[in-house]
């Protein structure tokens, strides 16, 4: 049985059904989510983007020269292009990310707009241990960059691994760079992932197609409903697929029964305080020595370092 399969069985075997949000990315999955990022209601891209914008020039001279910018689930790379303008001699860019067609196509597109700058595109899971390239250009500094608030797709002790890990490929002297949503009015971030034209809904069913097509699975997509609920006391938001009939589901050699009404938990994504996550980052080990919002407070990018 491969590791996937093991995983999404695992998953699937529990009281209550989960699939990682990883599995909302395949090449339709990442159309799907920079479709999501032009909505109005999405409010995260654009406060994301208004705050690089703004402070770019502070973040280059943190950042400083030759540095190696390593970037977590990079996307399409929108924001880093605002970086990538105001970098001076930067030694590498490693975009990495799960979605291996987006990212090559992201990666060829950055060579064109920057064409002297050494991009070396790694396809891997975040979440396992994976090997970075050796620059040709020995980097004075590694910054490993984290935007669009994905760290918040992950629970607690999960993102505190993660950070560690991250910290630990920056190394001695390194930084990190990560862009978090903030809590705010609860309505607000309800219409973010229940948009009007059911952009999130389609991104949200796409998952169980992406297993059906590579995974081998056998789920009835037309006959799950996308849910997406703010738990204002968890602070996060709780994504689900509610199956609107009983249904057995095959992945791998298991079989799943679900019964009508029955939700698999597709992803949280956690709303932060800026006091929540400076506490998160130092019982991680680090320090946020820079805080940068925009003017609603809507969103925050923080430069962390070794406390
Ligand atoms: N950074 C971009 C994209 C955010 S969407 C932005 O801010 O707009 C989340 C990205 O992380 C997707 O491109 C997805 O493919 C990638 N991703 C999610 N989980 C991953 C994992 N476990 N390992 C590697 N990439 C992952
Ligand atoms: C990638 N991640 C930060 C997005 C989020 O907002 O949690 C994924 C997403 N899910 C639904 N809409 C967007």
């Amino acid at each position: 049985m491969s590791n996937a399969i093991k995983e999404l069985v695992e998953g699937l075997s529990q009281p209550q059904k989960m699939i990682s949000p990883k599995y909302f990315y395949d090449e339709i999955g990442s159309q799907l989510f920079e479709e999501i990022t032009e909505l109005p209601e999405y409010y995260l891209t654009d406060a994301e983007l208004d705050i690089m914008r703004t402070h770019v020039d502070e973040m280059a001279t943190l950042i400083g020269k030759q540095a190696s910018l390593i970037e977590y689930g990079s996307g399409s790379s929108l924001k880093t292009r605002v970086l990538l303008g105001h970098l001076d001699e930067l030694a590498a860019y490693v975009p990495v990310d799960i979605s291996a067609d987006h990212l090559y196509a992201s990666a060829q597109k950055i060579r064109n707009e920057f064409p002297a700058l050494a991009v070396h595109p790694v396809v891997a899971d975040f979440t396992r241990a994976f090997a970075l390239p050796t620059p040709a250009t020995m980097p004075v500094k590694n910054v490993v960059y984290f935007p669009g608030s994905t760290l918040g797709n992950f629970e607690y002790a999960e993102a505190m691994d993660l950070m560690r890990v991250m910290y630990g490929e920056a190394g001695d002297g390194g930084a990190l760079l990560i862009g978090l949503d903030l809590q705010k009015d609860p309505d607000i971030i309800h219409r973010a992932y229940n948009d009007s034209k059911g952009v999130t809904a389609k991104f949200n069913l796409n998952m169980l197609r992406h297993l059906n097509t590579n995974y081998g699975a056998n789920f009835d997509v037309d006959a799950f409903e996308h849910r997406a609920e703010y738990d204002e006391e968890m602070g996060r938001v709780v994504l689900e697929l509610v199956s609107q009939k009983e249904q057995t589901v095959v992945v791998g050699d298991t079989e799943f029964e679900m019964a009508d009404g029955e939700a698999i938990l597709t992803e949280y994504s956690h709303k932060y305080t800026l006091e929540g996550f400076a506490r998160m980052a130092h019982d991680a080990g680090l320090e946020v020595e820079k805080v940068w919002t925009d003017p609603e407070q809507l969103f925050s990018v923080q430069y962390c370092t070794r406390a």
